[in-house]
């Protein structure tokens, strides 16, 4: 395979952009060897600046829930870009996505748009803390809400891939009010309600793990941790933005049955443009600025690019719920069929999934939580990712990473991409 241009532009990139790239994970760096450089993409694929093909199994990081270049999101943000890119203030189309968000998914009856995921939880986390009065909350290692100060506590995602443990410049005092224990513990959950009896606003949850691969919640334990917050009168956070209309078209809380009282969004609800959102009951949607005074702001929030590229993708989701059945199908088909792949070879895996959220851990354990996902295999799977490469399948390049799959793959892809998966020997 013939990558020259993107080890070129790698050694440009790397002279302007720190580490060459605009997030880490990005850089290849825990996987090794050097990014591919994206030049464009269509449907299932991505292609690189050298001409590959690959198939694509991030798909931005999830919101390409249909695939790359859906044209009918192509053509409103086409549409709409005559009309100025930008205005900083208010549109109908922010009514029309909100309306049509809240016909989508439960227990919401405001949503306020914002500009990342890592802006919606971060905003989440104040107005839990302004609406309970309460200072401190609960995340779990290994689950990464973005890279708000108080989220960079025992974080996944990049932070795992790169074992970063301390982040310079956030300080004791911003991180002291975030207390975390394991995934899928509910138990150390009660202990850390017990120790900070009345001083803890919210839990923030992702309801699927997936920056740590995938990790499903084991039966009850969401539950759990509903029932906990209502005893003790903090809130729940569901952090939507992989789940979010992925899961289903009311996500994580519609397809596991439990209700949060703020849940987050990200890039899904702007079809991969950058958005993010939060959104609630009115009764805790009240105290947000302007209505409230828990501040929250933002030039670019309710974007009318994004917002007409989310109103089309949404729409589309919800009008035919059959995408959903089908990425369920094609997911399924290709958890067995790596299964398959992977039978009597000489290291053992596990496959987590829940729907189109999928991850290979090269473990012989089940991976339950951070502990269990890092004591995985991590070399087998940098070398199982740059077999895949080579192969032309394009996979999370770090084990602490969930697969998105799209519904624009097709089982030809997935054969393709079983049959790689079965000519790797460790
Ligand atoms: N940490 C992000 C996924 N969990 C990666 C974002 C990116 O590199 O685009």
């Amino acid at each position: 395979m013939n990558i020259t241009k993107s080890e070129e532009l790698f050694s440009r990139a790397q002279q302007s952009i720190p580490g060459g790239v605009n997030s880490p994970v990005r850089a290849f760096k825990s996987v090794g060897g050097n990014p591919l450089f994206i030049e464009r993409a269509d449907g299932a694929y991505l292609y690189d600046a050298d001409g590959n093909a690959y198939i694509d199994y991030i798909n931005s990081w999830g919101p390409m829930v249909l695939g790359h270049v859906y044209p009918p999101v192509i053509e409103a943000i086409q549409k709409k870009a005559v009309s100025s890119t930008s205005f900083g203030a208010p549109t109908e189309l922010e009514i029309e996505i909100a309306e049509l968000i809240k016909t989508m998914a439960p227990n919401i009856d405001m949503i306020r748009m914002v500009n990342s995921g890592t802006e919606a939880c971060m905003s989440a986390v104040r107005l839990a803390r302004g609406y309970t009065g309460r200072n401190k909350f609960i995340k779990f290692e290994g689950c990464y809400h973005g890279h708000a100060d108080c989220f960079l506590v025992k974080a996944g995602s990049g932070l795992a891939t790169l074992n970063i443990q301390a982040v310079p410049g956030v300080t004791a005092g911003a991180a002291s009010d975030t207390l975390t224990c394991g995934y899928n513990d509910p138990e150390a959950v009660e202990e850390l309600v017990r120790q900070n009896k009345g001083e803890v606003a919210a839990i923030i949850i992702e309801p699927v793990a997936g920056n740590m691969g995938c990790i499903p919640p084991e039966p009850g334990y969401l539950q759990g941790l509903r029932s906990i917050c209502d005893r003790e009168g903090m809130l729940l956070i569901f952090d939507e933005v992989m789940t979010g209309f992925r899961l289903s078209a009311g996500g994580a809380q519609e397809s596991l049955g439990v209700n949060a009282d703020i849940v987050t969004y990200g890039k899904i609800i702007g079809a991969g443009m950058p958005v993010g959102a939060f959104a609630a009951r009115k009764e805790i949607m009240q105290h947000v600025a302007p209505l409230g005074s828990v501040y929250q702001a933002g030039t670019l929030s309710g974007n009318p690019l994004a917002m007409v590229a989310g109103y089309t993708l949404l729409k589309e989701l919800k009008n035919n719920p059959d995408h959903y059945a089908q990425l369920e199908k094609k997911t399924a088909y290709l958890e067995e069929g790596l299964l398959q792949a992977f039978k009597g070879k000489s290291f053992p895996v596990v496959i987590n999934r829940v729907g189109s959220m999928i991850s290979v851990h090269f473990s012989g354990h089940s991976i339950r939580d951070f502990d269990s996902a890092a004591k995985a295999d991590i070399p087998v799977f940098n070398r199982f990712f740059h077999h895949m490469l080579q192969s032309g399948v394009y996979l999370p390049p770090s084990a602490f990473e969930t697969w998105f799959v799209s519904n624009a793959v097709s089982y030809e892809n997935i054969d393709n991409t079983v049959e790689a998966a079965s000519r790797f020997n460790g």
